[in-house]
């Protein structure tokens, strides 16, 4: 298959991430990009190309015009306020102070379209997130003209972002965008299978009233794991989407048995559905040494997995999302890669 890839993506090299009441280099570094990379030149995984340049208008499809304007001027406007810093938020409207008015200054704008704090806004953040979605974007349009399947090497991730909203190291949901994009080329039906460790809150939102794009995410359950406030079981969709959004949580230290069992659920689901293209937010947090996460899947069970996927036989774009056991994250995602191309 065929791995979409750019440079780009060192442009995103932020300095710092608040973990644990502390401050560390950042987990989703561009490290990650590189294992990646190398693995699947080391395997020969097949041809590696540059992404289209897609604007934006596929970025507006999806998300939120003014969400857009601040992710492109944040750095500038926090620089202009004085600090000489990477830009983070440190206050929310929370549900007590749920007001439309967004503040003008960047202290108030960032804590508006944060849903997390762990992630800062640097330089270059703005360029990397714009060539993922192109990345994204590329991989989808290769299956759409023909291709069985094709890897979106995107980074920054996606899944996390909202329509108006980033955090959780995400800024643009490359998946939704592709997804949408796929919808815009005429697709009737495109299903989306987050296997990502983190519950796919972003793509959620953005699909939950609609028929047209099905949702599945099996994930580490919100009331143990990061994004906390969503992923729950009983979240099914509403108006038309009701019963088009399916989520898997799972307790601490699910092995692949236990993960295995709701793949094969929300395999089912999406042949039902029979999509005209599958989109896999492709996560390998899920993996045994992950630094963040609790799942036990093992470096072979990746490659088990992706079997799995190909049987059903469908379209399929691989994005990709997290996975943080950096020396090992190669291995992991190409083995499901390897997986699906048998
Ligand atoms: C794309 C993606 O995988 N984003 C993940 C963002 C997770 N950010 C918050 C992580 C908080 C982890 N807390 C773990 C405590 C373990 N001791
Ligand atoms: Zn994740």
């Amino acid at each position: 298959m065929r791995t979409v890839y750019s440079d780009k993506h060192k442009l995103r090299d932020a300095k710092i991430e608040i973990f644990e009441g502390q401050i560390v280099a950042p987990f989703e570094c561009p490290k990650r990009a590189e294992y990646i990379l190398n693995r699947v030149k080391e395997v020969n995984l097949g041809d590696i190309i540059e992404p289209r340049d897609y604007g934006l208008e596929p970025v507006f499809a999806v998300h939120d015009k003014d969400y857009i304007k601040f992710l492109e001027t944040c750095i500038e406007e926090w620089k202009a306020a004085g600090c000489d810093s990477e830009a983070i938020a440190n206050c929310w409207p929370t549900r007590t102070m749920n007001s439309p008015h967004i503040p003008n200054h960047i202290e108030g704008k960032i804590g508006y379209y944060a849903l997390a704090a762990e992630t800062t806004i640097s330089e270059g953040t703005w360029e990397a997130a714009l060539a993922s979605k192109d990345v994204a974007v590329t991989a989808t349009d290769l299956v759409l003209e023909g291709e069985n399947v094709a890897f979106g090497l995107c980074r920054p991730p996606g899944h996390h972002a909202a329509v108006d909203q980033f955090g959780g190291y995400c800024f643009l949901n490359n998946a939704a965008i592709a997804a949408q994009h796929a919808c815009d080329q005429g697709a009737k039906r495109v299903a989306i299978l987050d296997v990502d460790f983190h519950h796919g809150n972003g793509t959620q939102q953005i699909f939950y009233d609609r028929d047209d794009v099905m949702f599945l995410s099996i994930h580490g359950d919100p009331m143990d794991a990061f994004p906390y406030f969503l992923g729950h079981a009983d979240e099914i969709g509403e108006g038309k989407g009701k019963n088009y959004t399916f989520n898997y949580p799972l307790p601490p230290k699910s092995n692949y048995d236990k993960w295995g069992k709701a793949l094969d659920d929300a395999l089912l689901k999406v042949k039902d559905y029979a999509p005209d293209i599958l989109i896999i937010s492709l996560g390998v947090d899920t993996f045994e040494n992950d630094p963040i996460s609790f799942f036990k899947l093992t470096s072979n069970d990746f490659t088990n997995y992706g079997k799995r996927i190909a049987k059903i036989g469908l379209p399929t774009v691989f994005i990709m999302e997290g996975g943080y056991a950096v020396e090992e994250i190669g291995i992991n995602t190409v083995n499901v890669l390897q997986g699906f191309d048998g």
